[in-house]
């Protein structure tokens, strides 16, 4: 349920909250760069073919995945608009092995931006909702001070801000600056992004969930019970039946969640048993795990808060479980009993 509101322009929306104390100019600032940028990612996603942006890029990331072109120049666009503002410490991409400094040439700012230029790349070239998810931190550097890797290794409830975008039938922006979670949706003839829906919520029970089932022989026991359940219906334990729904980009299922309620489900499985799940904590999880908080939502990696934990690496994977509160507490109490 959601509160209709006059459409405002995110930029007058950033304002009111830096005139209300919740975010100061530089952040204002930030915010404002990474829609620019995502409205220049949104025109190129939209060229599709035209653009003669389609296809592999013919290089891979430090994950060992295949980058599209899309993806190459997305991260292109993020870090040219964010680089000379100065409203930065520095820059983590899923698409670059380290960390990205700031050009000496260029001043330096208080926060650091994490992003996944465009999630769900493998849906690129069947023109299915892609979008582009970014987290926001301090860097807490004290002057002089040299940014390491450390700088960015934070839990996600230390996030200023976070929000991802979807490319789809309209382009919308979802952000929180930790008072809610609100929507912004593309006005492509101003080239603005309005606001649309004010402090979303996610209904805390659900008869919906979201996972690649083609997984399953791999889930490890909890999982099992837990969706051999879900798919026995009214039949079953929980006495009602379930729907299912997997576009296979985290921004569209997570927004389907945060519109009508669900659960996102990316479990760690036998299949990579040396990888704690495929989806990235610190620019997948965390951001996507604070905008649900917000939205009064829950997310766990089956057994801890996603925003609770401590990270060792930037590239670190973690298994997510992420949408209504009630059956987020149900999984989780699986893999407690299990432990
Ligand atoms: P990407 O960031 O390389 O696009 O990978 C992340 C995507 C998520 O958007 C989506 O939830 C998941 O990978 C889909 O994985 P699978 O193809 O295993 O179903
Ligand atoms: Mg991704």
């Amino acid at each position: 349920m959601s509160t209709p509101t006059k459409p405002i322009p995110l930029s007058r929306f950033l304002i009111e909250e830096q005139h209300a104390g919740r975010i100061n100019a530089e952040l204002r600032l930030l915010i404002e760069v990474v829609a620019r940028a995502c409205k220049g990612i949104a025109h190129a996603v939209n060229k599709g073919a035209l653009g003669g942006v389609l296809g592999d890029a013919g290089t891979g990331n430090v994950q060992g995945e295949a980058q599209k072109k899309l993806d190459v120049l997305s991260n292109e666009i993020l870090i040219e608009a964010n680089e000379w503002g100065g409203h930065l410490a520095g820059l983590a991409s899923e698409e670059e092995e380290t960390f990205v400094e700031i050009p000496h040439a260029y001043p330096r700012g208080e926060y650091l931006l994490l992003f996944d230029p465009l999630d769900g790349s493998s849906n690129i070239d069947v023109d299915i909702s892609v979008g582009t998810i970014f987290s926001v931190l301090r860097s807490n550097l004290s002057a002089g001070e040299k940014l390491e890797n450390k700088h960015f290794l934070q839990p996600g409830k230390q996030q200023v801000a976070a929000g991802y975008t979807v490319y789809g039938p309209s382009t919308l922006l979802v952000l929180s600056v930790g008072h809610g979670a609100l929507v912004f949706t593309l006005d492509r003839e101003t080239g603005s992004f309005l606001l649309t829906q004010r402090d979303l919520r996610i209904p805390a029970d659900t008869r919906e969930f979201a996972i690649n089932v083609s997984n399953q022989r791999h889930w490890f026991a909890p999982m099992q019970k837990y969706v051999a359940e879900l798919l026995q219906g009214k039949d079953g334990p929980r006495g009602k039946d379930f729907n299912m729904r997997w576009v296979a980009s985290m921004v569209a299922d997570v927004h389907r969640i945060l519109s009508r309620g669900g659960i996102f489900i990316y479990p760690r499985d036998r299949k990579e048993p040396d990888k704690p799940g495929k989806l990235r904590l610190m620019y997948e999880a965390n951001p996507m795990a604070f905008i649900v908080e917000q939205a009064g939502g829950a997310a766990t990696d089956g057994t801890r808060r996603i925003l609770d934990i401590v990270p060792e690496k930037l590239h670190q994977r973690v298994a997510v479980f992420l949408g209504s509160k009630n059956e987020v507490e149900i999984v989780t109490r699986y893999h407690h009993d299990a432990e």
